[in-house]
């Protein structure tokens, strides 16, 4: 019996580790936050567990005094109840009390949301996202003429052709067709809009989410610290579609994005597919670009 569970673990253990190897993105049974790929996603990581910290002794405390009242005050105990209506004291330090746990949240949460919402001076790069009913448009502010392209969820069959490891790393409902490519280690100002209704662009591993609304510009950023493949949602309900909206960002190095970005230029396809055997080795079967004309 002990041994099934040990295996259950270490079942669980690779899947988890075999999962995270290949993209960010959620796990089954995931209860946690995914980890982190920037400095702002390990501070929102840090900050939940600082919370937790006042959250679990005062919910602790609240328990212990409901168990208290209810056994020492129960009408056997005590029958003939206290009319006791106010105490100073008492009122003071439950008033104070609050407002410093209150306080020992609320400062380091809107530091930590200035941070988000503040890009730094010069960010090496900006990204515009546009969220449409169903599917997200990016422009790239690059010389004269900006890269514009639309990003759609990867259909059912468009993955058949992948291979195991492929479809771990394309999953369904979150692989789109055009990805979002960023260098790692830089800067990027990332603009947010809607066409239509309001969306919401989220990318867990990055600790980014913002509103996407039409007619209004948000604003935030991101500096991805690590290569791989992120995968985020929409995180406004904006219609029928909405749970097919899926977000990708891949970060890879520098001179791999310099070399996407200059062959986008001409022919997107073609360079998504040189990105893709450059980071995936050639195990990539399908055309997984060519669907991007749709
Ligand atoms: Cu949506």
């Amino acid at each position: 019996m002990k041994n099934k569970a040990y295996a259950v673990l270490a079942a669980l253990a690779c899947l988890l580790f075999a999962s995270s190897a290949f993209a960010d993105k959620p796990v089954e049974w995931q209860t946690g936050l995914q980890s982190a790929a920037t400095g702002i996603m390990e501070e929102i990581r840090w900050f939940e567990q600082y919370t937790l910290w006042f959250i679990i002794p005062i919910t602790l405390l609240v328990l212990l005094l409901l168990i208290i009242v209810v056994v020492k005050f129960r009408e056997g105990a005590n029958p003939v109840p206290s009319r006791t209506s106010h105490n100073t004291l008492i009122e003071v330090i439950w008033t104070v009390g609050p407002v410093i746990v209150l306080l020992f949240l609320a400062i380091p949460s809107f530091q930590l949301l200035t941070a988000q919402l503040t890009p730094p001076p010069n960010p090496d790069m900006t990204v515009k996202a546009t969220g449409n009913q169903w599917y997200w448009s990016y422009e790239y502010e690059v010389g004269e003429n900006p890269l514009s392209f639309d990003s759609l969820l990867l259909k059912d069959e468009d993955r058949a052709g992948l291979g195991k490891e492929d479809k771990a790393a394309y999953p369904r409902l979150l692989a789109v067709d055009n990805e979002v490519v960023v260098p790692v280690g830089k800067t990027v100002r990332l603009l947010v809009t809607a066409a239509d209704v309001i969306h919401a662009f989220a990318m867990p591993a990055f600790g980014v989410k913002i509103d996407a609304v039409p007619g209004r510009l948000n604003e935030t950023w991101f500096k991805a610290d690590r290569e791989g493949l992120y995968y985020g949602q929409c995180s406004e309900l904006c219609g029928k579609d909405h749970a097919y909206m899926p977000i990708a960002v891949r970060v890879v190095a520098q001179d791999k994005y310099d070399a996407w970005l200059a062959a986008a230029a001409t022919n997107l396809g073609e360079a998504n597919k040189a990105l893709m055997a450059s980071t995936d080795g050639a195990a990539k079967t399908v055309d997984v670009a060519a669907n991007a004309a749709q």
